[in-house]
């Protein structure tokens, strides 16, 4: 009898496993290809800049009308302040518009920074009206006030343009408030597959081409894993200008990349302890002299470096300068300068 409870109980569980199945199959339906979508999102996104124009305020708010018949108005394609950025995913080299408004004249962010924007977003899609095609603006996201935003944690579209600007000047007023000068100003315009694709948002139908208009105050660097040496130093080699093109690295190979490994070398010994330097009177009582620091140049900020100090983080053997060594926190076989901490 026991066994079959047990029988109908298993085939019961079977029955409800290939129903849930039926379901999910009959009302979610598969994404569509990348590439299929994306011929569809550029021709679409082309279109728009051909046959649009930007006006834009004091405080560069952007509008986008469509161009009527004969208006002598100047298509954003046709605008200077037009470029486009190639990003390859999905087997795609996918091309990114954006329009730099203004460049910004401080710092730019990396991919793993942390941003300071007021940004308005839109969907653009195409309709039908009387027989001629028109495309329909919508906001789906507006933040005027200034927000903090992990460059890795957003869409890649953005995390791909928001770097190409930079940030500007800022002053604290007498009533507490802080004005931003010189920031950087732009548009973007993501295709679909660099944005939420077949997912849907608030206010977001799948497959939506989004354009953005943002203003750039801030940054932070980030610090992911603590562990004493910025993600943008850690997220490839520092000498590679290309290196957020790219993976990021991962030393050791344990599937966890340098910048997110508190023990990049995965030989035992934190990075935050290896990147230390004991003080000559007080054995095991490192302090963090090898950070923070540049692949090239020392930062200043760095205490205790002088003439006699090595820039930045060493190699094993203590050669603190060239700018390909090895720095020990990478090197399996170095240990801490001090043995106890
Ligand atoms: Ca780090
Ligand atoms: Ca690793
Ligand atoms: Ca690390
Ligand atoms: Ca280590």
């Amino acid at each position: 009898m026991k066994s079959l409870i047990k029988i109908v109980l298993i085939l019961g569980l079977f029955i409800g496993v290939y129903s849930c199945q039926q379901d999910d199959s009959s009302t979610i339906a598969p994404p569509r290809p990348y590439n299929e979508v994306y011929e569809e999102d550029i021709l679409k996104i082309e279109e728009f800049l051909d046959t649009h124009y930007v006006t834009i305020d004091g405080d560069f708010n952007t509008v986008f009308t469509k161009i009527p018949d004969g208006g002598s108005q100047v298509p954003v394609s046709d605008m200077p302040e037009l470029e486009f950025k190639e990003v390859n995913l999905h087997d795609i080299t996918y091309k990114v518009y954006y329009l730099k408004l203004r460049e910004g004249t401080g710092e730019s962010p990396t991919r793993v920074d942390s941003t300071l924007v007021a940004y308005k977003g839109n969907t653009i899609f195409k309709g039908t009206v009387d027989g001629n095609t028109v495309y329909n603006q919508s906001v789906f996201e507006e933040n005027v006030n200034p927000i903090w935003f992990n460059l890795d944690g957003v869409i890649r579209g953005w995390a791909e343009i928001i770097p190409q600007f930079k940030i500007g000047t800022y002053s604290s007023n007498t009533d507490g408030t802080i004005s931003f000068q010189d920031f950087g100003v732009g548009v973007i315009f993501i295709p679909s597959g660099l944005a939420y694709f077949s997912a849907s948002r608030p206010g977001i139908i799948p497959y939506s081409n989004l354009v953005f208009n943002f203003k750039l105050y801030n940054l932070k660097r980030m610090d992911h894993d603590r562990d004493g040496i910025l993600s943008m130093y850690e997220y490839g080699d520092p000498l590679d200008v290309e290196r957020f093109k790219k993976d990021p690295i991962d030393t050791d190979g344990d599937g966890r990349p340098n910048y997110l490994d508190v023990d990049d070398d995965g030989d035992g010994f934190l990075t935050k302890v290896e990147i230390k330097k004991p003080l000559p009177l007080l054995p095991g009582q490192g302090i963090t002299l090898n950070y923070p620091f540049d692949p090239i140049v020392d930062n200043p900020s760095t205490p205790l470096v002088d003439e006699t100090e090595p820039k930045g983080i060493p190699s094993a053997s203590g050669d603190g300068t060239t700018p390909t060594r090895l720095r020990r926190h990478l090197d399996k076989t170095s240990k801490p300068p001090f043995t106890t901490y």
